[in-house]
């Protein structure tokens, strides 16, 4: 995918409206997830380092046992972008078939 432009803050809010769970914090994309144990989180955490590579856009995370924190942005734009958006839709697709509760 081409390198995308920084989205204006309207944009983003219109669409994190379109991603439940995911909120703006500290001018990224945010997430956290809970998993039925460690092996399910980090299984998840490998699937979501396939998509990611398959982008070339990568997340900051925080992992401990059971619990994913995702923070995502586009250092090469200073920003938020349509990259970020996109794995943020795969990393929650993936998180569903890991079996995440629904919250
Ligand atoms: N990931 C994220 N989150 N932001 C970037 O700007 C970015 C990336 N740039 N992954 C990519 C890699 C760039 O460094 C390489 C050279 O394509």
């Amino acid at each position: 995918m081409a390198r995308p432009a920084k989205l204006a803050d309207a944009e983003v809010t219109q669409r994190l409206a379109a991603l439940p769970g995911w909120t703006l914090k500290d001018g990224k994309l945010h997430r956290e997830l809970t998993f039925a144990d460690f092996t399910q989180a980090f299984a998840f955490m490998t699937d979501v380092a396939r998509e990611a590579d398959a982008l070339d856009h990568h997340p900051e995370w925080f992992n401990v046992y059971n619990r994913v924190v995702i923070d995502l942005n586009t250092h090469d734009a200073s920003g938020i972008t349509a990259l970020d958006f996109e794995l943020a839709r795969r990393a929650e697709d993936l998180a569903r078939r890991r079996g995440r509760p629904a919250s």
